[in-house]
C-alpha cells in the first residue's frame, strides 16, 4: 500500500483542490519561471504516470502457486532466478521493449545501386532481445530439464514475465519453442541436431530463432486446402520449395518449419491433408544470402508492429523433409500446440500487465475528492478483471504442469489426454478474455488510456491478435471436438474425473461450499448436454462447439480456482476469486441447448438474421 499514499514525490502532479501540498521547492521553481498566471494555476492538474515495480514480487498469485507446487529445493532456486529476472525486466528489458515499438522493422528491397537485397532491417533493441532470450534460457530452460518436470513451468513463468516487456519478441520465441519441440519429438535426427542445439542455446552468438510458415494466400485455417506450395526432390535427397507464403511472422528468423506438397515422379501432387509434408529450411545460406526466396512486402498490421510479418515467394528454397510424407499436419501439430500455449502466456501476461498498471494508477489519480482506489465501483471493475486473470493464470499453469510431466515421461495417459483437450480450450478462452480485459482496463485510465504515448494502446493492439493467431476461436472450438473424436470421448471422461477430484479436495472448506455446489450443478448440466447432444446429428455439436468449449474452460478453471482456494494456507482473496468465478454462467452450452440454439431451424435463422437486407439474401439462402 506504500504506493497508495497520496502522491507527493513530485508534488506538482496532484489534482487541484484535494488538500495535497505543492512542495516548497516546486513552488519556488514555479515562481522562478514566472509563468503566466493561467499556466501556473493549472500546472498542478497533471496526472502522475503509473509505475510498477518488480513484476514477480508484485504477483501474489504467481508466488503462491509456485510455493504450493514446486518442491522446496526447486522453489528456492526458481524464486531467486525470478526475482533477479524481475529486476532485469524492470530496469533493462522494458525500456528495450519500448524501443522496439518506436523502431519497427523496415523492409529494404533494393540497395542504392538497384540490386535486389530484400533486407528486413530490425532495430538494435530487437537484436538485443534475442541475446537476452538466449542468456535467460527462455527456450533452453524447457529442454535442459534441470528441474525435471518443473522445467517447463519455470520456462513458462519466465516467458509470462517477459511477454509484456518483450517488444514483440515473444512471437519468435513461440515459434522457436515450437520448432525445437517438433525436432525433439522426431527424436532429434542427426541432420537436425545442429539446428536443435542452436534453437535451444544459451549462447547469444549461437542462438537461432525459427519461423512457422503455414498460411498461404487461400488462408490459414483450412491448411489442408490452402497449401499450394510444392516440393521437388533433388538428386542429393533435399527438396526445392516453390510457393507463396502469405503470413510469415518473425520473418527475420534464422530457420523455419513449413508445409508443402511433394511432387511425385509424374509431376503430380496429392491434394488435401494427406498430401502435406513438413520441411525444415534455413532462411539464409552461410554467406548470408537468402535461400532462393524473395520478400514481397511486410504486412501492415494492426498490432505486433515491432515484429516483421512478411509475404514470401519461395523460388526453389532448399529444404529438408522432416516428417513422413503426407504427415505434415500431424507433425506440425506439435509446433501448434506449443505456440498455442505461448498464446495463452501472452494473453495472461497482457491481462496481468493492464491490471498492474490500472491498480497502480488508482493509487495516484484523484477524482471527486478521493483516489480512484477509494471508489468502490472502480475497485469492483478491476476486481472483476482480476478474477478473470487469476482463472486464466491457473489454467495456464495447469497446462504447463501437464506438459512438463509429458516431457519427462511422467504423464499418465489421462494427463496426456487432458493436455490435448485443454490446449485449444485455454487458447480460445484466454484469447477472448485478454481482448475483453485489456479493453476494460484501458477505460480505467479514462482518456489517457486512449493516448498512444502512454503505451496502453500498444498492449491493446497486441492483445487483439491473440484470438486470431494460431487458430481463431471457432477453429479452436472445432479442434476441441477433434480431440473428442480422436479419443472416442475418452478426453471427456478424464475431464469429468479430474474436475470431480478437485472439487472433493474442497468439500471440507465451508466458505467454498456455494462455489462447489454451483460447480457440481454445472458438471451435471454439462453431462446432460453431452447426452442430449450425443443423440442428435453432427450439426448440433458443430453449432455448439464454441459454447461447449467455453463451458469446458469455465468449469475447469472454476475447479482450479477452488483447488487453489482449498489449500490450508489459502487467503481470503483466493476464496473470493473462486466464489466469484463460479457465480458466472458455467455451462452456456446447456443453456443454449435448452434455448434450441443448435437446431437446424435455428441455423437457418442465423443466416436469415445475418443476411436480412443484404443483396446476397435472394441468391444465397
Ligand atoms: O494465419 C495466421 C496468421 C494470422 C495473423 C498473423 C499476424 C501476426 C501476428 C503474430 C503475433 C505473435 S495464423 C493461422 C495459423 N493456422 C493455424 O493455427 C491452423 C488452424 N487450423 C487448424 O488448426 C486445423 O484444425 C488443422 C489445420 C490442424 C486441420 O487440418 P486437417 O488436415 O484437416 O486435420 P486432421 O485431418 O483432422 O488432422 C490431421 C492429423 C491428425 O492426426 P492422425 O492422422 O494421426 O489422426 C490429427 O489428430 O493431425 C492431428 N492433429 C493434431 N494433433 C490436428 N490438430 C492437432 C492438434 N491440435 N494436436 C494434435
Amino acid at each position: 500500500w506504500e504506493r497508495c499514499q497520496p502522491p507527493s514525490r513530485k508534488g506538482i502532479n496532484t489534482t487541484a483542490g484535494q488538500g495535497q501540498q505543492v512542495g516548497a521547492q516546486e513552488k519556488q521553481v514555479l515562481e522562478d519561471l514566472e509563468m503566466p498566471l493561467a499556466r501556473r494555476e493549472t500546472e498542478n492538474l497533471f496526472q502522475e504516470q503509473p509505475e510498477t515495480g518488480n513484476q514477480y514480487l508484485e504477483d501474489a498469485l504467481l508466488r503462491s502457486y509456485l510455493k504450493t507446487h514446486l518442491p522446496p529445493k526447486v522453489l528456492e532456486e526458481v524464486n531467486q532466478d525470478l526475482e533477479r529476472f524481475g529486476n532485469r525486466l524492470l530496469t533493462k528489458i522494458r525500456p528495450l521493449g519500448w524501443e522496439c515499438e518506436l523502431n519497427p522493422p523496415v523492409f529494404r528491397q533494393y540497395d542504392a545501386w538497384g540490386q535486389r537485397v530484400d533486407q528486413i532491417v530490425t532495430c538494435s533493441a530487437w537484436r538485443k532481445m534475442k541475446e537476452i532470450a538466449a542468456e535467460e534460457g527462455l527456450i533452453a530452460e524447457a529442454y535442459e530439464r534441470r528441474y525435471s518436470n518443473w522445467s517447463r513451468l519455470h520456462q513458462a513463468v519466465k516467458l509470462y514475465l517477459f511477454s509484456s516487456c518483450s517488444g514483440g519478441f515473444n512471437c519468435p520465441l513461440a515459434m522457436t519453442d515450437g520448432a525445437a519441440k517438433v525436432i525433439e519429438s522426431l527424436g532429434i535426427p542427426g541432420s537436425l541436431k545442429n539446428a536443435f542445439d542452436h534453437l535451444t542455446s544459451r549462447d547469444p552468438k549461437k542462438f537461432w530463432t525459427s519461423g512457422q510458415w503455414m498460411t498461404e494466400r487461400r488462408g490459414g485455417s483450412d491448411v489442408a486446402n490452402g497449401t499450394e506450395t510444392v516440393a521437388r526432390k533433388q538428386p542429393d535427397g533435399t527438396y526445392r520449395l516453390y510457393g507463396f507464403k502469405w503470413f510469415t511472422s518473425a520473418a527475420d528468423s534464422d530457420v523455419t518449419l513449413t508445409l508443402a506438397r511433394v511432387v511425385d515422379a509424374e509431376g503430380h501432387v496429392k491434394e488435401g491433408s494427406s498430401g502435406l509434408s513438413l520441411f525444415f529450411l534455413k532462411v539464409r545460406d552461410e554467406e548470408g544470402k537468402l535461400n532462393s526466396l524473395q520478400v514481397q512486402r511486410l504486412k501492415d498490421k494492426l498490432g505486433t508492429r515491432q515484429m516483421a510479418t512478411a509475404e514470401l515467394w519461395l523460388d526453389g528454397a532448399k529444404a529438408e523433409l522432416i516428417s513422413a510424407e503426407g504427415r505434415g499436419v500431424a507433425s506440425i501439430s506439435n509446433m501448434l500446440n506449443i505456440t498455442r500455449i505461448h498464446n495463452v502466456i501472452g494473453a495472461v501476461a497482457s491481462m496481468r500487465r493492464m491490471i498492474s498498471l490500472s491498480r497502480e494508477y488508482a493509487c495516484r489519480r484523484v477524482a471527486f475528492g478521493k483516489l480512484l482506489k477509494d471508489h468502490p465501483l472502480h475497485m469492483q471493475t478491476i476486481a472483476r478483471m482480476e478474477v478473470q486473470t487469476r482463472g486464466a493464470f491457473l489454467l495456464l499453469m495447469e497446462i504447463v504442469r501437464l506438459l512438463g510431466l509429458a516431457e519427462t515421461n511422467m504423464a499418465s495417459e489421462q494427463d496426456q489426454l487432458l493436455l490435448r483437450l485443454l490446449i485449444p480450450v485455454a487458447k480460445l478462452y484466454t484469447g477472448k478474455q485478454a481482448s475483453a480485459v485489456v479493453v476494460e482496463a484501458m477505460e480505467s485510465f479514462g482518456g489517457q488510456g486512449y493516448m498512444e504515448d502512454t503505451g496502453l494502446p500498444v498492449i491493446l493492439r497486441d492483445a487483439l491478435v491473440l484470438s486470431i493467431w494460431e487458430g481463431t476461436t471457432n477453429i479452436l472450438s472445432l479442434d476441441v471436438l477433434r480431440s473428442l473424436t480422436k479419443s472416442q470421448g475418452e478426453v471427456m471422461a478424464v475431464f469429468f474425473s479430474t474436475v470431480q477430484k478437485k472439487l472433493e479436495l474442497a468439500s471440507s472448506t465451508a466458505k467454498l461450499e456455494p462455489a462447489v455446489k454451483r460447480m457440481r450443478d454445472a458438471v451435471s448440466s454439462l453431462t446432460g448436454f453431452m447426452q442430449a447432444a450425443g443423440s442428435k446429428g453432427a450439426l448440433t455439436m458443430e453449432l455448439a462447439a464454441r459454447d461447449f468449449s467455453y463451458s469446458l474452460a469455465r468449469i475447469y478453471t472454476g475447479a482450479l480456482l477452488i483447488e487453489h482456494a482449498a489449500r490450508p494456507d489459502a487467503s481470503s482473496t483466493d476464496i473470493s476469486a473462486a466464489r466469484r468465478w463460479c457465480n458466472q454462467e458455467l455451462c452456456p452450452a446447456a443453456t443454449e441447448l435448452e434455448n434450441s440454439s443448435y437446431e437446424a431451424e435455428e441455423a437457418l435463422q442465423d443466416s436469415a438474421l445475418v443476411y436480412d437486407g443484404s443483396p446476397a439474401h435472394g441468391s444465397r439462402l
